[in-house]
């Protein structure tokens, strides 16, 4: 950490300005090596500065360099920023000086795991700031920038401070153990206050499902027999003809991806290989595509021909999705209705006809409703949504749950006192109080170059 690092934070190619970030005890040194104007060190913090960035006698480009001193700066340490012209030959000889002048090239992520490691800003603010560079929607947005202003982190850290409390009173009737009724009123206590801890991390768990969907939108699979019309629906949903359709069953082969917003939040589509038995090889390896598909969609669209009696195949696929977010469409509504619905076991039942248009604004609006996206939209946006966090926290559920059944059981209250204690260790993971570098370094590794 005592280095001196460097990267390009824009994106490398063609635009009207790059900026290539130092940060570390060494970096207006440095810069001042390379720049001719101001001497950089002697100006004051948060100024910016214009001249030029020379190799020895020879102009390389004009640029405007800010710099940010310690501690108030994104990775707490020295910051300077260099903006030159968006040329990939300046911006790259730029860094080329640098590094020749004593910086190292930084690794992805190494700015923002500084500003971590310098306690300038906790883990679920880190996982934050990728979240940011990686939103697509607004609503993603917003969700990523409360987190990165400690809106997770508070639900978080009033949880460990509802255990210290906890674990105090524990400590209280060890270290009293002479009163006699106060082992009882501690247990009482500490029930009361599991329950309540319980709760409180329920709550969170439950919301976490909404933070997951504006966060990375909603698997949408649409399946079904050889020409029911899958493509269609996906071409009128996405309102372009994306996917080839024909009256050839066995057309689509391969599958074709969309995403539609609806209310704010991104629907992931996926088009899928007619499901049918059959001897072609193409075909099949699509077919088993389709099926392994369901298992880890959030949503199916399960779609029937209205024309067609229901068979053992549509059946069968029933049987597999009936355990899932899944809405049965019944298309082809513009045709003679043969389709023997009392079959059918889904309360989710949509008619529609794909070659009409019809039909279509009812499925958006069951969508909306199974999965309470109108509820989304005015709900706070303090939701955990990152799968680290989330397992982190069902950890502590667990833990919870053994800790009731311990106190049900009168198992003594020390052995109690050490489940209580892992789970407030548990929650300081989440937030990166504590933490093991190769998580760390995982974590980090996954930021692009000069973030
Ligand atoms: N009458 C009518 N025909 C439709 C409707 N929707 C789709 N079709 C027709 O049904 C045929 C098959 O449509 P596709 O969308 O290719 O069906 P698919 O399910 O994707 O078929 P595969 O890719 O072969 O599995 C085409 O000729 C469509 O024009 C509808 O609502 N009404
Ligand atoms: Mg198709």
């Amino acid at each position: 950490m005592n280095d001196t690092i460097a990267a390009i934070s824009t994106s490398l190619g063609v635009g009207a300005i790059s900026i290539i970030r130092v940060s570390g005890n060494d970096s207006i040194k440095i810069v001042n090596k390379l720049f001719k104007g101001d001497n950089l060190e002697n100006v004051d913090s948060h100024t910016i500065h214009y001249g030029f960035i020379m190799d020895n006698d020879i102009k390389i480009d004009e640029v405007l360099v800010s710099i940010m001193k310690s501690p108030k700066t994104f990775t707490a340490e020295d910051v300077v920023e260099i903006n030159c012209h968006g040329s990939i030959a300046s911006t790259k000889k730029i860094l080329e000086l640098l590094l020749s002048n004593g910086c190292r090239l930084a690794e992805p992520g190494e700015f923002t795991k500084r500003a971590f490691l310098n306690g300038r800003i906790d883990l679920l603010e880190a996982e934050a700031v990728m979240d940011i560079i990686n939103s697509k929607t607004e609503k993603s947005l917003s969700l990523a920038v409360n987190q990165l202003s400690g809106g997770v982190s508070n639900l978080i850290i009033d949880l460990r401070n509802d255990i210290i409390k906890t674990l105090a009173n524990i400590e209280v009737n060890i270290d009293y153990p002479e009163y006699e009724d106060i082992e009882q009123v501690t247990i009482n206590m500490l029930k009361d206050n599991v329950i309540n801890i319980r709760k409180k991390i329920t709550e969170i768990l439950d919301k976490s499902k909404d933070g997951q969907i504006i966060k990375n939108g909603i698997k949408t699979v649409i399946i079904g027999k050889p020409n029911v019309g899958k493509s269609s629906l996906l071409n009128k949903l996405l309102d372009e003809e994306k996917a080839i359709v024909t009256d050839i069953a066995g057309t689509t082969r391969d599958i074709v991806e969309g995403t539609i917003t609806i209310d704010g939040i991104v629907l992931n589509i996926i088009d899928t290989a007619g499901i049918r038995k059959t001897d072609d090889v193409v075909e099949s390896i699509g077919v088993k595509k389709s099926i392994s598909l369901i298992e880890d969609a959030d949503l199916i669209l399960f779609i029937l021909n209205n024309n067609e009696k229901i068979n053992n195949e549509d059946l069968e696929i029933l049987e597999k999705i009936k355990n899932k977010n899944s809405i049965v469409l019944i298309n082809k509504m513009d045709l003679e209705s043969k389709i023997n619905i009392d079959k059918i076991e889904n309360n989710n039942i949509i008619k529609i006809s794909a070659l009409n248009n019809e039909g279509i604004d009812d499925l958006k609006n069951k969508i909306k409703e199974l999965f309470n996206l109108e509820k989304i939209d005015q709900k706070d946006y303090n939701y955990l949504c990152n799968a680290r966090s989330i397992s982190l926290l069902k950890n502590c559920l667990d833990l919870l749950n053994n800790i009731d059944e311990g106190i049900n059981n009168n198992v003594p209250i020390d052995m109690i006192e050490i489940d209580l204690k892992e789970v407030w260790n548990i929650l300081g993971e989440i937030i990166g109080v504590n933490y093991y570098d190769e998580l760390i370094d995982q974590l980090f590794s996954q930021f692009c170059l000069g973030k």
